[in-house]
């Protein structure tokens, strides 16, 4: 028996990135490598595609995805190739937008009314092996629903299970709820000669003797999933002797950049520049596929003489879109929650000098402490309507005072 395994399609997805672009080929981008994945299949001459959860991501589905999804289907069917479909916690039911498809009659579905077995039929039309599926209900499972899936009997076909789940070991199951929990050391005794898992968006060989696979998700979704993504193919012709092989499928990979040296950027060219340099020195390792479209997940930290115009969130797209275009990516995210200034204002409270007393004035003026003796009507800015008093409009000018006197006065080229 030959398988390909999937998960995490999350079909339909919506993406929070700023650029339409980007948010537009994201979405298509899920569909065209479960359309790659169907090639793969009739390419390999598969008997089975299992899916193993989250193919839809719940309350979106287009028809327009809903009628190519079934097309890719029928030509599974037209070749004899069967599915094996286990709902998740996002597709529970197996449905979509609400929705139940009109599935071929290839496709089986594990929609969460107890275990299913689905002998597999190999080319010849003899059975080559058995898959044991349980799909979730809801979206709450607590329970340990692998314990509900047992081998077949005296059968010397090789079997597989089937199953979203959270494994307690895993890597990613740190970042995840305790939901539908499961055990390795059961799951490797179940007596299955390979466990197809879905849930964790990571890829993880959990076990190599029996397999224990999760696929991670079949297209990269986000910054913290980076790194080629795509299918398994299963080979359990030879019982004892599987092979598990990865094959990428996702047309556009998120990579992650994190960037302390900022110290010596003083300009917005000079942080772009930076941070070129640095991606094109990690895609020189790692080069892609040749037609690999990027999201750059980039992480700014440490001290910059840019801190404050890296807090906001305006500055921050334009230095996104400026980076993007650079490198060639179809989009960049930043996070600079981790910048600070260059100096700190602990450090030089209490000077005995000019910036001692500077920092002293802003502070006592900021806290209301003190006044600057400026009559309301001098002030050219202050609304009472929406400032209040004139202590809360100053308060609001003077936020960031002291950090800003700080590096003006201590770092030089500002
Ligand atoms: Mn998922």
């Amino acid at each position: 028996m030959r398988l390909i395994h999937i998960a995490d399609v999350h079909l339909d997805s919506a993406f929070a990135t700023r650029r339409g672009e980007a948010r537009r080929r994201l979405r298509q981008a899920a569909f065209d490598a479960f359309r790659r994945c169907v090639e793969l299949a009739l390419a390999e001459r598969v008997d089975a595609l299992l899916i193993a959860g989250d193919l839809f991501d719940g309350q979106r589905l287009s028809f327009a995805t809903e009628l190519r999804l079934l097309a890719e289907m029928r030509r599974l069917e037209t070749e004899g190739i069967q599915v094996v479909y286990a709902a998740g916690n996002h597709d529970p039911g197996c449905a979509a937008a609400g929705r139940s498809l009109a599935w071929p009659s290839n496709v089986t579905v594990a929609a969460g009314d107890g275990p299913v077995v689905v002998a597999v039929a190999g080319r010849s039309g003899r059975t080559v092996g058995h898959v044991a599926a349980i799909g979730h209900a809801d979206a709450s499972v607590t329970d340990d629903l692998s314990r509900r899936l047992v081998p077949v009997g005296e059968s010397d076909l090789p079997q597989a299970a089937l199953l979203h789940t959270q494994v307690r070991s895993s890597v990613g199951s740190a970042g995840h709820r305790p939901y539908a929990p499961s055990a390795l050391e059961k799951l490797r005794g179940a007596g299955f000669d390979y466990w197809a898992l879905g849930h964790v968006h990571q890829r993880e060989e959990l076990s190599a003797d029996p397999p224990v696979h999760y696929p991670g998700s079949l297209q990269g979704r986000g910054g913290r999933e980076t790194g080629p993504s795509g299918a398994l193919l299963v080979d359990l012709s030879v019982r004892g002797q599987p092979t598990v092989e990865f094959r990428e499928l996702s047309p556009i990979r998120w990579e992650s950049l994190e960037s302390a040296e900022l110290a010596s950027a003083g300009t917005v060219d000079e942080l772009a520049a930076d941070l070129e340099t640095a991606w094109r020195r990690a895609r020189a390792e790692d080069r892609g596929g040749a037609e690999t479209e990027w999201m750059a997940a980039i992480t700014l930290a440490g001290a910059s003489p840019l801190w404050r115009e890296l807090a906001d969130p305006d500055e921050r797209a334009a230095l996104a879109d400026e980076v993007a275009n650079r490198i060639g990516a179809l989009g960049c995210e930043i996070d600079a929650r981790g910048v600070h200034p260059p100096a700190f204002v602990e450090d030089h409270a209490g000077r005995q000098d000019v910036l001692g007393a500077a920092l002293d004035l802003a502070g006592r003026v900021r806290a209301g402490q003190e006044r600057l003796g400026i009559a309301e009507e001098e002030l050219a800015g202050f609304d009472r309507g929406r400032d209040g008093t004139v202590d809360h409009y100053v308060g609001r000018l003077l936020a960031g005072a002291e950090e800003e006197l700080l590096v003006r006065m201590l770092v030089s080229g500002r």
